[in-house]
């Protein structure tokens, strides 16, 4: 079954925050459908091209009004999910939600650390089919510049980042437990990019989607566990360095034999016409994203 975030958000919420103030309820759910383990926190720090999407207007304050994540590619310019500005999940078109915000340099969204930067515009992928999940990616435009040594390089097609087998590490404030409970600190699991072959046999036409090889790409684990979540979506999905995913889809989470399925980020290049890092290159650091 496909939960989609944003849908699911809302309700969990509640629980979120009752677990929260009473810590016991968040222990053992009898009823999860997915364990995201293996995940770790991480200090924001040391991934400062995550970054949260925010508006307290439609999904509360108690996390920031954090409702999808998000990945700085210049300094005005971040990546995230196509789902995470549908009608479904905000409720209104994107440019009517008036306090829609990015949140960077905050890993704790119980607190009021980093910088909360107004979103100025907003262009959902055309192309994005929200029957097979394909082009499932938007860019946001910031009122505020950040840092460019907050962006991201960019993974382009032929990337050796890409290849089955590769570690790579996804970044959210999503769901740890497939239970609705949301982490107020920034979380990271490993997971290896697995190959299209075995994308394609999980993920068959059906209710949940499609895996289509020339706009995804999928990571897990062989026994499940480590995964992203609800509440991930349009986050990073990072190898060698680079960006090569934005969380998309998949069926529950951290389930054996249903891996994550990620929008490849090649295919956002190709489409946006937006320079990268060639493949083979050194990981630039920082800074190598650049919008046309
Ligand atoms: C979602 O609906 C979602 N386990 C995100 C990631 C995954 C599944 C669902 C991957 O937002």
């Amino acid at each position: 079954m496909r939960r989609p975030l944003v849908r699911a958000l809302a309700r969990p919420l509640i629980l979120a925050a009752a677990a929260a103030a009473i810590p016991l309820l968040s222990a053992a759910p009898a009823a999860s459908d997915g364990v995201v383990v293996g995940g770790f926190p991480v200090d924001v720090a040391h991934s400062p091209w995550t970054v949260a999407l925010s508006s307290r207007d439609r999904f509360g304050g108690t996390r920031s009004g954090q409702f999808c994540g998000g990945v700085v590619v210049g300094p005005t310019t971040v990546l995230t999910a196509a789902h995470c500005l549908s009608l479904d999940a905000l409720g209104a078109p994107p440019d009517q939600v008036r306090d829609l915000k990015v949140i960077a340099e905050r890993t704790d969204l119980y607190t009021d650390q980093g910088r909360e930067i107004r979103v100025s515009g907003t262009w959902v992928n055309p192309g994005y089919d929200s029957a097979s999940n394909a082009g499932d990616f938007a860019v946001l435009t910031l009122a505020e510049s950040l840092p460019r040594t907050a962006a991201i390089a960019l993974a382009a097609e032929g990337d050796p980042a890409y290849a089955p087998g590769t570690e790579a590490v996804v970044y959210g404030w999503g769901d740890t437990t497939g239970f609705g409970a949301y982490a107020h600190s920034l979380r990271a699991a490993q997971v290896h990019v697995l190959d299209d072959e075995r994308c394609e046999r999980a993920y068959p036409a059906s209710a949940d989607g499609t895996y289509l090889a020339s706009s995804m790409v999928c990571a897990g684990e062989p026994q499940g566990g480590r995964d992203a979540c609800q509440g991930d979506s349009g986050g990073p999905l990072v190898a060698q360095g680079r960006l090569i995913g934005l969380v998309s889809w998949g069926s529950g989470c951290g389930r054996a034999g249903s891996p994550g399925v990620y929008t490849r980020v090649s295919d956002v290049v190709r489409v946006l016409g937006l320079r990268a890092t060639p493949p083979g290159a050194l990981a630039a650091p920082s800074g190598a994203a650049t919008m046309p």
